[in-house]
């Protein structure tokens, strides 16, 4: 695990396991969505149903609801704390410690903002000068909630975890998630799709690019899955920012 994590960036596919809770957020997620799914029996596994495709693409808002009411229970918060999730963190860190951005997702049908291009985590948060956000180098665990296929899963770009930051610019919606690289450098072969099942996760550094696998459309199957990050707060880190990028920091700390 440690070995491929620092060899390509992140680490294999594996398992966790934390099955009462995941099966209490399953439920709650099947709550908030159920009357928007097909026609179905709401006696079979409670999987079978969170995999069951939409009637129809949900609008923003409906999206940004049930996201947002995900994200303010208590059993997402146990999972982004349980003993077996900062075990897993243990076995890249000495130390691990949780970082305050940690998001439930839910990958709907043709949601447009539920998609991210191609980014580096700690791009997105780069211009954030606050002191429990800035130079803590994070590692996130996508953690999955209901598994997740070649058509909704991420995508990870291989490389050793001693890059650099690339500029990102700013996607409506979003925020900081446009990593500006050249594309043309990046061969196929170095690019990783992954495949989970429920309560698999893996583990990528923050420098390491990756995105949401691009849409399908007619596809309205949901994929739903936690980004849990934590840090090391006996590492001392340092990385090589893009010089473009180091200037809009700087100069946004001096605004505010
Ligand atoms: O879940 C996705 O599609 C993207 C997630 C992501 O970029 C992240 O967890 O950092
Ligand atoms: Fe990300």
């Amino acid at each position: 695990m440690k070995q491929s994590y620092f060899n390509k960036g992140f680490s294999n596919v594996f398992l966790i396991n934390i099955k009462d809770k995941l099966d209490q957020l399953q439920r709650i997620v099947y709550d908030l969505t159920k009357e928007f799914l097909i026609d179905h029996d709401n006696t079979t596994d409670i999987l079978e149903r969170l995999n069951l495709p939409f009637k129809a693409t949900p609008d923003n808002k409906l999206w940004s609801e049930i996201m947002n009411q995900v994200n303010q229970t208590k059993e997402l918060n146990n999972i982004i704390n349980d003993k077996e999730i900062i075990k897993a963190f243990k076995t890249i860190f000495k130390e691990p410690k949780r970082f305050p951005i940690c998001f439930f997702r839910a990958r709907f049908p043709s949601q447009q903002r539920a998609l991210y291009d191609w980014h580096q985590d700690e791009g997105t948060w780069y211009l954030n000068n606050q002191n429990n956000i800035t130079k803590k180098y994070p590692t996130t665990l996508w953690f999955s909630i209901n598994g997740s296929n070649q058509n909704n899963s991420i995508q990870l770009i291989e490389k050793p975890q001693n890059g650099k930051l690339y500029d990102h610019s700013y996607v409506e919606g979003q925020g900081y998630f446009k990593a500006k690289f050249d594309h043309t450098k990046i061969h196929d072969s170095s690019i990783h799709t992954i495949t989970t099942k429920p309560s698999e996760g893996i583990l990528f550094h923050p420098l390491t690019l990756h995105r949401s696998v691009p849409a399908i459309s007619g596809d309205l199957k949901p994929r739903y899955s936690i980004d849990i990050r934590y840090y090391d707060s006996a590492a001392q880190t340092k990385i090589k920012a893009a010089w473009n990028f180091k200037i809009k920091k700087i100069y946004k700390a001096f605004k505010s």
